[in-house]
């Protein structure tokens, strides 16, 4: 299976982990987003969003991080990446679903404007983004520090698709200050999970 993705994509990351924690073999192809490689018509022609992560299983072609995580999982169901129990598998949508739509998208503003923009010489953080991302980080690192008080994983007893794609938006935290400062069980649950083999494998092999 083909795996196009860009070394420092969270996006990526939490793609990549899954399937180690899965046992499957990605051969990671490099875009090279600094030079513009996602707008070569060989790559528009498997995703016209012009987005990595993109994945190339034989003439299956898919892209959007999410999606393929599912196929990874529903690849191997004995990964027990995605829960048997209903509920908990709805919980787990549920948390997949409000990251994609409230926590990643203050985590990327934050990430963008300290990290990016200096990484691509975008010129300077701008502070009405910046107090907007870290208003919204507040509000839903709030939630999830609640929600993890007690517990180890986000849904069940064990580690699902819902950890690997939450915590994969806090994966720039330091170089993004995100102001993780008292939310203790958030801090614990992503060292717990990039501690995982699966994470290790994943940052190592995409960081270097
Ligand atoms: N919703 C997509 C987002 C993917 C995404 O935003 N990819 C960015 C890098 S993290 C990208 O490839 N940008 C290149 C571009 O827009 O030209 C997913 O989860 O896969």
């Amino acid at each position: 299976m083909k795996f196009y993705t860009f070394p420092l994509s969270p996006n990526s990351l939490r793609v990549v982990a899954v399937a180690n924690q899965a046992h499957i073999d990605l051969e990671i192809v490099p875009v090279d987003l600094t030079k513009g490689e996602q707008m070569k018509p060989e790559f528009l022609a498997m995703n016209p969003n012009h987005k990595i992560p993109t994945l190339v299983d034989g003439d299956f072609v898919l892209w959007e991080s999410t999606a393929i995580m599912l196929y990874l999982a529903e690849l191997k169901p004995r990964s027990k990446l995605v829960p048997k129990e209903r509920h908990e598998r709805m919980h787990m949508f549920k948390w997949i679903t409000w990251n994609l739509s409230e926590l990643q998208p203050a985590c990327v503003t934050l990430q963008f404007e300290r990290f990016v923009k200096k990484l691509l010489n975008l010129g300077d953080p701008d502070p009405r983004e910046i107090e907007k991302g870290e208003a919204n980080f507040h509000r839903y690192a709030k939630v999830l520090n609640g929600h993890l008080a007690g517990r180890e994983w986000l849904v069940g007893t064990g580690i699902t698709l819902a950890d690997h794609h939450v915590a994969s938006s806090l994966a720039h935290a330091e170089p993004a200050s995100m102001p993780l400062g008292g939310y203790d069980h958030v801090r614990n649950w992503t060292r717990r999970v990039f501690e995982t083999k699966a994470w290790k494998k994943a940052l190592k092999a995409l960081r270097h």
